[in-house]
Protein backbone atom coordinates (compact mmCIF):
# COMPACT_ATOMS: atom_id res chain seq x y z
CA UNK A 1 0.00 0.00 0.00
CA UNK A 2 1.82 3.33 -1.16
CA UNK A 3 1.04 6.40 1.19
CA UNK A 4 -0.45 8.79 0.05
CA UNK A 5 1.96 12.01 0.45
CA UNK A 6 0.79 14.86 2.59
CA UNK A 7 1.21 18.54 2.12
CA UNK A 8 2.12 20.87 5.25
CA UNK A 9 -0.54 22.36 7.55
CA UNK A 10 -0.33 25.90 9.72
CA UNK A 11 -2.90 26.99 12.11
CA UNK A 12 -3.18 29.14 15.27
CA UNK A 13 -3.92 26.56 17.97
CA UNK A 14 -5.47 29.20 20.18
CA UNK A 15 -7.82 31.82 20.08
CA UNK A 16 -6.91 34.77 18.52
CA UNK A 17 -6.74 37.64 20.81
CA UNK A 18 -4.24 39.69 23.71
CA UNK A 19 -2.85 36.81 25.98
CA UNK A 20 0.22 35.63 27.51
CA UNK A 21 1.38 33.47 24.59
CA UNK A 22 -0.12 32.33 21.40
CA UNK A 23 0.68 28.51 20.06
CA UNK A 24 1.02 28.03 16.41
CA UNK A 25 1.32 24.57 15.19
CA UNK A 26 2.65 23.46 11.76
CA UNK A 27 2.49 19.70 10.63
CA UNK A 28 3.47 17.56 7.58
CA UNK A 29 6.71 17.37 5.65
CA UNK A 30 7.79 20.50 5.14
CA UNK A 31 7.17 22.00 9.20
CA UNK A 32 10.92 21.23 10.67
CA UNK A 33 12.55 23.42 7.50
CA UNK A 34 10.02 26.17 8.12
CA UNK A 35 11.37 26.41 11.64
CA UNK A 36 14.63 26.27 10.89
CA UNK A 37 14.03 28.73 8.14
CA UNK A 38 12.60 31.28 10.66
CA UNK A 39 15.12 30.46 13.60
CA UNK A 40 18.01 30.13 11.53
CA UNK A 41 18.95 26.77 14.07
CA UNK A 42 17.13 23.00 14.31
CA UNK A 43 16.22 22.40 17.59
CA UNK A 44 16.84 18.96 19.01
CA UNK A 45 13.10 17.32 18.67
CA UNK A 46 11.11 17.52 21.87
CA UNK A 47 12.95 19.96 23.63
CA UNK A 48 11.46 23.13 24.35
CA UNK A 49 14.25 25.81 22.92
CA UNK A 50 14.18 29.19 22.68
CA UNK A 51 14.29 30.79 19.26
CA UNK A 52 14.55 34.22 17.44
CA UNK A 53 11.71 34.21 14.94
CA UNK A 54 13.02 35.90 11.89
CA UNK A 55 11.60 37.34 8.37
CA UNK A 56 13.97 38.82 5.67
CA UNK A 57 16.18 39.30 8.57
CA UNK A 58 13.47 41.93 10.65
CA UNK A 59 12.81 39.83 13.91
CA UNK A 60 9.26 39.14 14.57
CA UNK A 61 9.18 37.28 17.90
CA UNK A 62 11.22 35.20 20.82
CA UNK A 63 9.38 32.58 20.73
CA UNK A 64 9.27 28.85 22.70
CA UNK A 65 9.95 26.08 19.65
CA UNK A 66 9.06 22.41 20.36
CA UNK A 67 9.71 19.91 17.04
CA UNK A 68 8.47 16.96 17.28
CA UNK A 69 9.83 13.58 14.31
CA UNK A 70 7.10 11.70 12.90
CA UNK A 71 5.60 9.38 14.35
CA UNK A 72 6.16 10.68 17.76
CA UNK A 73 3.97 13.66 17.43
CA UNK A 74 -0.07 13.88 18.14
CA UNK A 75 -0.74 14.17 14.34
CA UNK A 76 2.01 11.15 13.72
CA UNK A 77 3.76 13.63 11.18
CA UNK A 78 6.77 15.77 11.69
CA UNK A 79 5.21 18.81 13.91
CA UNK A 80 5.91 21.95 15.17
CA UNK A 81 4.27 24.33 17.73
CA UNK A 82 5.47 28.07 18.44
CA UNK A 83 4.83 29.32 21.17
CA UNK A 84 4.65 33.16 20.41
CA UNK A 85 3.66 35.80 22.74
CA UNK A 86 0.00 36.39 22.58
CA UNK A 87 -0.68 38.98 19.97
CA UNK A 88 -2.59 38.67 16.95
CA UNK A 89 0.05 40.77 14.80
CA UNK A 90 2.54 37.82 15.58
CA UNK A 91 0.28 35.31 15.28
CA UNK A 92 -0.71 36.20 11.59
CA UNK A 93 2.28 37.31 10.66
CA UNK A 94 4.16 33.88 11.82
CA UNK A 95 1.15 31.92 9.82
CA UNK A 96 1.88 33.99 6.49
CA UNK A 97 5.40 33.12 6.57
CA UNK A 98 4.66 29.38 6.87
CA UNK A 99 2.51 30.16 4.03
CA UNK A 100 5.38 31.57 2.48
CA UNK A 101 7.72 29.06 2.85
CA UNK A 102 5.19 26.31 1.30
CA UNK A 103 2.46 25.61 4.24
CA UNK A 104 -1.14 25.90 3.73
CA UNK A 105 -3.97 27.13 6.42
CA UNK A 106 -5.34 24.16 7.72
CA UNK A 107 -9.37 23.21 7.49
CA UNK A 108 -11.00 23.25 10.63
CA UNK A 109 -9.87 19.54 12.69
CA UNK A 110 -7.16 18.82 10.12
CA UNK A 111 -4.41 18.30 12.92
CA UNK A 112 -6.92 15.80 14.52
CA UNK A 113 -8.10 14.29 10.98
CA UNK A 114 -4.23 13.47 10.78
CA UNK A 115 -4.01 12.35 13.87
CA UNK A 116 -6.64 9.89 13.28
CA UNK A 117 -5.89 8.70 10.04
CA UNK A 118 -2.01 8.07 11.42
CA UNK A 119 -3.47 6.07 14.09
CA UNK A 120 -2.62 8.25 16.76
CA UNK A 121 -6.30 8.28 17.95
CA UNK A 122 -9.71 6.61 16.88
CA UNK A 123 -12.88 8.41 15.96
CA UNK A 124 -14.15 8.29 19.01
CA UNK A 125 -11.19 9.68 20.62
CA UNK A 126 -10.67 11.86 18.27
CA UNK A 127 -14.55 13.12 18.95
CA UNK A 128 -13.89 13.32 23.22
CA UNK A 129 -11.11 15.91 21.63
CA UNK A 130 -14.45 18.11 20.81
CA UNK A 131 -16.09 17.65 23.55
CA UNK A 132 -13.62 18.04 25.91
CA UNK A 133 -13.11 21.35 24.59
CA UNK A 134 -16.82 22.46 24.41
CA UNK A 135 -17.03 21.24 28.36
CA UNK A 136 -18.75 23.71 30.10
CA UNK A 137 -18.96 21.85 33.46
CA UNK A 138 -16.44 19.56 35.06
CA UNK A 139 -18.47 16.06 35.05
CA UNK A 140 -18.69 17.05 31.40
CA UNK A 141 -15.00 17.24 31.05
CA UNK A 142 -14.40 14.38 33.05
CA UNK A 143 -16.44 11.79 30.89
CA UNK A 144 -14.76 13.25 27.89
CA UNK A 145 -11.21 12.94 29.30
CA UNK A 146 -12.24 9.04 29.95
CA UNK A 147 -13.22 8.56 26.61
CA UNK A 148 -10.08 9.93 25.03
CA UNK A 149 -8.14 7.81 27.44
CA UNK A 150 -9.62 4.78 25.34
CA UNK A 151 -12.72 3.87 28.09
CA UNK A 152 -15.58 3.50 25.31
CA UNK A 153 -12.63 2.20 22.84
CA UNK A 154 -11.63 -0.50 25.00
CA UNK A 155 -15.58 -2.18 25.72
CA UNK A 156 -15.95 -1.88 21.90
CA UNK A 157 -12.64 -3.62 21.09
CA UNK A 158 -13.90 -6.16 23.70
CA UNK A 159 -16.91 -6.98 22.25
CA UNK A 160 -15.35 -6.90 19.17
CA UNK A 161 -12.43 -9.43 19.86
CA UNK A 162 -14.89 -11.66 20.55
CA UNK A 163 -16.74 -11.73 17.40
CA UNK A 164 -13.39 -11.72 15.66
CA UNK A 165 -12.15 -14.75 17.84
CA UNK A 166 -16.14 -16.88 16.47
CA UNK A 167 -15.28 -14.86 12.82
CA UNK A 168 -12.18 -16.41 12.73
CA UNK A 169 -13.04 -20.24 13.84
CA UNK A 170 -15.55 -19.92 11.36
CA UNK A 171 -13.37 -18.90 8.47
CA UNK A 172 -11.31 -22.13 9.42
CA UNK A 173 -14.39 -24.05 8.99
CA UNK A 174 -14.96 -22.93 5.66
CA UNK A 175 -11.48 -23.27 4.40
CA UNK A 176 -11.26 -27.16 5.86
CA UNK A 177 -14.82 -27.83 4.87
CA UNK A 178 -13.62 -30.61 2.70
CA UNK A 179 -12.02 -32.22 5.62
CA UNK A 180 -15.27 -31.40 7.81
CA UNK A 181 -13.24 -30.06 10.56
CA UNK A 182 -15.13 -27.85 12.72
CA UNK A 183 -12.92 -25.16 14.76
CA UNK A 184 -16.04 -24.14 17.24
CA UNK A 185 -18.88 -25.85 18.41
CA UNK A 186 -22.11 -24.23 16.85
CA UNK A 187 -23.35 -23.64 21.06
CA UNK A 188 -20.26 -22.10 22.01
CA UNK A 189 -20.29 -19.90 19.04
CA UNK A 190 -23.53 -18.97 19.93
CA UNK A 191 -23.25 -18.12 23.73
CA UNK A 192 -20.09 -15.99 22.98
CA UNK A 193 -22.26 -13.86 20.46
CA UNK A 194 -25.03 -14.05 23.42
CA UNK A 195 -22.60 -12.54 25.32
CA UNK A 196 -21.86 -10.33 23.22
CA UNK A 197 -25.47 -8.39 22.60
CA UNK A 198 -25.89 -8.13 25.98
CA UNK A 199 -22.74 -6.59 26.50
CA UNK A 200 -23.18 -4.35 23.58
CA UNK A 201 -27.08 -3.42 24.62
CA UNK A 202 -25.19 -2.88 27.95
CA UNK A 203 -23.27 0.04 26.20
CA UNK A 204 -26.86 1.22 23.98
CA UNK A 205 -27.71 1.91 27.54
CA UNK A 206 -25.17 4.57 28.46
CA UNK A 207 -26.60 6.45 24.89
CA UNK A 208 -29.46 8.47 27.37
CA UNK A 209 -27.06 9.38 29.78
CA UNK A 210 -23.87 9.65 27.83
CA UNK A 211 -26.00 12.43 25.29
CA UNK A 212 -27.86 13.70 28.43
CA UNK A 213 -24.50 14.67 30.18
CA UNK A 214 -22.31 15.55 26.95
CA UNK A 215 -25.43 17.68 25.84
CA UNK A 216 -27.38 18.97 29.01
CA UNK A 217 -30.53 18.57 30.29
CA UNK A 218 -33.83 20.87 29.86
CA UNK A 219 -36.00 21.73 32.30
CA UNK A 220 -39.18 23.12 31.61
CA UNK A 221 -41.54 24.82 34.23
CA UNK A 222 -45.40 24.77 33.34
CA UNK A 223 -48.06 25.76 34.48
CA UNK A 224 -51.07 28.36 34.48
CA UNK A 225 -50.70 31.88 34.02
CA UNK A 226 -49.59 33.69 37.53
CA UNK A 227 -48.46 30.51 39.26
CA UNK A 228 -44.99 32.34 39.55
CA UNK A 229 -43.20 30.58 36.48
CA UNK A 230 -41.29 33.19 35.26
CA UNK A 231 -40.37 33.94 39.23
CA UNK A 232 -39.06 30.68 39.90
CA UNK A 233 -36.96 30.73 36.85
CA UNK A 234 -35.73 34.13 37.84
CA UNK A 235 -34.46 33.14 41.36
CA UNK A 236 -32.77 29.91 39.91
CA UNK A 237 -30.60 32.08 37.72
CA UNK A 238 -30.51 34.79 40.12
CA UNK A 239 -30.98 37.55 37.88
CA UNK A 240 -34.67 39.39 36.47
CA UNK A 241 -34.34 37.31 33.16
CA UNK A 242 -38.10 37.21 32.90
CA UNK A 243 -40.84 39.66 33.37
CA UNK A 244 -42.76 38.99 36.40
CA UNK A 245 -46.47 40.81 36.69
CA UNK A 246 -49.21 39.75 38.20
CA UNK A 247 -51.01 40.03 35.12
CA UNK A 248 -51.81 36.52 33.57
CA UNK A 249 -50.10 35.80 30.02
CA UNK A 250 -47.52 37.85 30.98
CA UNK A 251 -44.34 35.52 29.39
CA UNK A 252 -46.05 34.31 25.94
CA UNK A 253 -42.48 33.47 24.03
CA UNK A 254 -40.26 30.68 25.85
CA UNK A 255 -37.00 32.45 28.00
CA UNK A 256 -34.41 30.19 28.38
CA UNK A 257 -31.36 30.06 30.45
CA UNK A 258 -29.22 27.88 31.29
CA UNK A 259 -27.30 27.06 35.21
CA UNK A 260 -25.18 23.88 36.27
CA UNK A 261 -27.40 21.44 38.21
CA UNK A 262 -25.86 17.98 39.54
CA UNK A 263 -23.05 18.58 37.52
CA UNK A 264 -24.23 19.38 34.32
CA UNK A 265 -25.78 22.76 32.46
CA UNK A 266 -29.74 22.48 33.18
CA UNK A 267 -31.62 25.09 30.50
CA UNK A 268 -34.33 25.72 32.32
CA UNK A 269 -37.08 27.11 30.23
CA UNK A 270 -39.94 29.79 31.24
CA UNK A 271 -43.00 29.30 29.42
CA UNK A 272 -46.66 30.77 28.51
CA UNK A 273 -48.98 30.05 31.57
CA UNK A 274 -51.27 27.11 30.36
CA UNK A 275 -54.78 28.22 29.44
CA UNK A 276 -57.34 28.46 26.54
CA UNK A 277 -56.85 31.98 25.06
CA UNK A 278 -58.44 33.96 22.40
CA UNK A 279 -55.45 36.26 22.46
CA UNK A 280 -53.44 34.81 19.16
CA UNK A 281 -49.77 35.69 20.16
CA UNK A 282 -50.83 34.14 23.74
CA UNK A 283 -51.99 30.90 21.86
CA UNK A 284 -49.17 30.51 20.08
CA UNK A 285 -47.13 30.51 23.56
CA UNK A 286 -49.22 27.97 24.64
CA UNK A 287 -48.14 25.77 21.92
CA UNK A 288 -44.58 26.30 22.32
CA UNK A 289 -45.10 25.55 26.09
CA UNK A 290 -46.61 21.94 25.34
CA UNK A 291 -43.82 21.53 22.65
CA UNK A 292 -40.76 22.50 24.59
CA UNK A 293 -42.67 20.19 27.63
CA UNK A 294 -42.74 17.48 25.31
CA UNK A 295 -38.70 17.86 24.10
CA UNK A 296 -37.75 18.30 28.25
CA UNK A 297 -36.10 15.81 30.24
CA UNK A 298 -37.80 17.21 33.37
CA UNK A 299 -40.69 19.16 34.00
CA UNK A 300 -41.50 21.47 36.60
CA UNK A 301 -45.33 21.55 36.97
CA UNK A 302 -46.58 24.59 39.63
CA UNK A 303 -49.60 25.39 40.45
CA UNK A 304 -50.11 28.60 43.33
CA UNK A 305 -51.24 27.20 46.53
CA UNK A 306 -53.27 29.94 47.23
CA UNK A 307 -55.09 29.36 44.51
CA UNK A 308 -55.09 26.15 44.51
CA UNK A 309 -55.28 23.26 42.18
CA UNK A 310 -58.00 23.50 39.52
CA UNK A 311 -59.59 21.46 36.75
CA UNK A 312 -57.02 22.94 34.47
CA UNK A 313 -54.23 22.27 36.06
CA UNK A 314 -55.49 18.32 36.73
CA UNK A 315 -56.55 18.14 32.96
CA UNK A 316 -52.82 19.64 32.11
CA UNK A 317 -51.26 17.13 34.32
CA UNK A 318 -52.89 14.12 32.84
CA UNK A 319 -50.78 15.04 29.54
CA UNK A 320 -47.56 15.18 31.55
CA UNK A 321 -47.49 12.20 33.91
CA UNK A 322 -43.60 12.48 34.60
CA UNK A 323 -43.96 15.99 35.65
CA UNK A 324 -43.02 17.21 39.28
CA UNK A 325 -45.49 19.22 41.06
CA UNK A 326 -44.77 22.21 42.93
CA UNK A 327 -46.98 24.57 45.09
CA UNK A 328 -45.73 28.24 44.56
CA UNK A 329 -46.42 31.14 47.07
CA UNK A 330 -46.25 29.09 50.49
CA UNK A 331 -45.97 32.47 52.18
CA UNK A 332 -50.01 33.02 51.45
CA UNK A 333 -51.33 29.79 51.83
CA UNK A 334 -49.58 26.23 52.25
CA UNK A 335 -49.30 23.22 50.18
CA UNK A 336 -51.06 20.06 50.17
CA UNK A 337 -49.61 17.57 52.69
CA UNK A 338 -46.67 15.79 51.48
CA UNK A 339 -46.20 18.14 48.32
CA UNK A 340 -43.19 20.29 47.74
CA UNK A 341 -43.79 23.68 48.53
CA UNK A 342 -41.56 27.08 47.52
CA UNK A 343 -41.82 30.95 47.96
CA UNK A 344 -39.80 33.49 46.58
CA UNK A 345 -40.93 35.51 49.20
CA UNK A 346 -39.21 33.78 52.02
CA UNK A 347 -37.61 31.59 50.20
CA UNK A 348 -39.13 28.19 51.37
CA UNK A 349 -38.59 25.37 49.76
CA UNK A 350 -36.07 26.56 47.54
CA UNK A 351 -33.11 24.96 48.64
CA UNK A 352 -35.19 21.90 49.10
CA UNK A 353 -36.03 21.88 45.41
CA UNK A 354 -32.45 22.96 44.33
CA UNK A 355 -31.16 19.62 46.73
CA UNK A 356 -33.95 17.35 44.40
CA UNK A 357 -32.99 18.61 41.52
CA UNK A 358 -29.43 17.90 42.08
CA UNK A 359 -30.45 14.43 43.20
CA UNK A 360 -32.45 13.73 40.15
CA UNK A 361 -29.99 15.12 37.55
CA UNK A 362 -27.17 12.41 39.11
CA UNK A 363 -29.33 9.52 39.73
CA UNK A 364 -30.93 9.60 36.40
CA UNK A 365 -28.92 11.44 33.62
CA UNK A 366 -25.15 11.70 34.70
CA UNK A 367 -23.04 9.10 32.83
CA UNK A 368 -20.61 6.49 33.86
CA UNK A 369 -17.47 6.70 31.69
CA UNK A 370 -16.93 4.69 28.99
CA UNK A 371 -20.51 6.07 27.72
CA UNK A 372 -21.82 6.57 23.78
CA UNK A 373 -22.10 10.19 23.66
CA UNK A 374 -23.31 10.87 19.99
CA UNK A 375 -25.81 9.57 18.00
CA UNK A 376 -22.99 8.43 15.19
CA UNK A 377 -22.07 5.74 18.07
CA UNK A 378 -25.58 4.56 19.04
CA UNK A 379 -26.15 3.86 15.44
CA UNK A 380 -22.82 1.86 15.45
CA UNK A 381 -23.68 -0.09 18.32
CA UNK A 382 -27.56 -0.33 17.48
CA UNK A 383 -26.36 -1.88 14.15
CA UNK A 384 -24.08 -4.11 15.62
CA UNK A 385 -26.65 -5.14 18.32
CA UNK A 386 -29.27 -5.65 15.09
CA UNK A 387 -26.47 -7.72 13.27
CA UNK A 388 -25.58 -10.17 16.06
CA UNK A 389 -29.50 -10.81 16.33
CA UNK A 390 -29.42 -11.93 13.44
CA UNK A 391 -26.52 -13.95 13.83
CA UNK A 392 -28.16 -16.19 16.32
CA UNK A 393 -31.13 -16.60 13.86
CA UNK A 394 -28.54 -17.82 11.43
CA UNK A 395 -27.39 -20.77 14.12
CA UNK A 396 -30.30 -21.21 15.18
CA UNK A 397 -32.12 -22.33 11.48
CA UNK A 398 -29.28 -24.06 11.17
CA UNK A 399 -27.53 -22.26 8.75
CA UNK A 400 -24.23 -22.42 6.85
CA UNK A 401 -20.86 -20.92 8.10
CA UNK A 402 -21.12 -18.66 5.16
CA UNK A 403 -24.77 -17.63 5.93
CA UNK A 404 -23.46 -16.67 9.79
CA UNK A 405 -20.22 -15.03 8.67
CA UNK A 406 -22.07 -12.29 6.58
CA UNK A 407 -24.03 -11.09 9.56
CA UNK A 408 -21.37 -11.46 12.00
CA UNK A 409 -19.14 -9.19 9.76
CA UNK A 410 -21.67 -6.52 9.53
CA UNK A 411 -21.56 -6.75 13.44
CA UNK A 412 -17.78 -6.53 13.79
CA UNK A 413 -17.60 -3.50 10.92
CA UNK A 414 -20.27 -1.76 12.74
CA UNK A 415 -18.23 -2.25 16.06
CA UNK A 416 -15.08 -1.31 13.79
CA UNK A 417 -17.04 1.65 12.44
CA UNK A 418 -17.65 2.96 15.71
CA UNK A 419 -13.39 3.67 16.69
CA UNK A 420 -12.89 3.78 13.01
CA UNK A 421 -11.09 0.33 12.92
CA UNK A 422 -11.26 -1.01 9.54
CA UNK A 423 -11.68 -4.73 9.50
CA UNK A 424 -10.55 -7.25 6.88
CA UNK A 425 -6.82 -7.13 7.73
CA UNK A 426 -7.32 -7.62 11.16
CA UNK A 427 -9.06 -10.36 10.92
CA UNK A 428 -6.52 -11.86 8.69
CA UNK A 429 -4.35 -11.14 11.49
CA UNK A 430 -6.92 -13.05 14.00
CA UNK A 431 -6.70 -16.17 11.62
CA UNK A 432 -3.04 -16.35 10.87
CA UNK A 433 -1.27 -15.22 14.21
CA UNK A 434 -3.59 -16.66 16.61
CA UNK A 435 -4.40 -19.26 15.18
CA UNK A 436 -1.88 -21.15 13.11
CA UNK A 437 -3.23 -24.54 11.90
CA UNK A 438 -0.88 -27.36 11.41
CA UNK A 439 1.96 -25.30 13.56
N1 LIG B 1 -46.62 35.99 47.53
C1 LIG B 1 -45.97 35.47 46.51
N2 LIG B 1 -46.16 35.95 45.27
C2 LIG B 1 -45.49 35.39 44.24
C3 LIG B 1 -44.59 34.31 44.43
N3 LIG B 1 -44.10 33.97 43.23
C4 LIG B 1 -44.66 34.80 42.32
N4 LIG B 1 -45.51 35.66 42.93
C5 LIG B 1 -46.31 36.71 42.30
O1 LIG B 1 -47.26 36.11 41.42
C6 LIG B 1 -47.46 36.93 40.28
C7 LIG B 1 -47.24 36.11 39.03
O2 LIG B 1 -45.89 35.72 38.97
P1 LIG B 1 -45.17 35.27 37.62
O3 LIG B 1 -43.85 34.76 37.99
O4 LIG B 1 -45.25 36.36 36.61
O5 LIG B 1 -46.13 34.08 37.19
P2 LIG B 1 -46.18 33.28 35.82
O6 LIG B 1 -47.32 33.84 35.06
O7 LIG B 1 -46.42 31.86 36.21
O8 LIG B 1 -44.88 33.48 35.13
C8 LIG B 1 -46.48 38.10 40.41
O9 LIG B 1 -47.18 39.20 40.93
C9 LIG B 1 -45.46 37.58 41.39
O10 LIG B 1 -44.86 38.61 42.14
C10 LIG B 1 -44.40 33.82 45.76
O11 LIG B 1 -43.62 32.90 46.03
N5 LIG B 1 -45.12 34.44 46.76
MG1 LIG C 1 -44.49 34.23 33.33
Amino acid sequence: MSVPAIDTIVAPATPIGRSALAIVRIDGPLSGAILSQLASVTPQPRVATLVRLRQNSQLVDQCIATRFEAPHSFTGNDLVELTLHGSAVLVERVIRAAVDLGARLAEPGEFTERAVLNGKLDLVQAESIADLINARTELQANLSIANLEGSLSRKAATIRESLLHVISRLEAALDFSEEGYTFIERGQARSIIESAIRDAEGLLDTYRRGRATREGLSAVILGRPNAGKSTLLNRLVGTDRAIVTPIPGTTRDIVRETIEIGGLPVTLADTAGLRDSSDAVESIGVERARRAAEAGDVILYLIDAAAGITQEDRRELERWPDAWVLYSKVDLAPAPAGALGISVVNERGIDQLLVRLDALVRERFVAPEGSLVNERQRQAVAECVEALRATIASIDAGHDEEIILVDLYRAATALGLLTGVITREEIFDEIFSKFCIGK
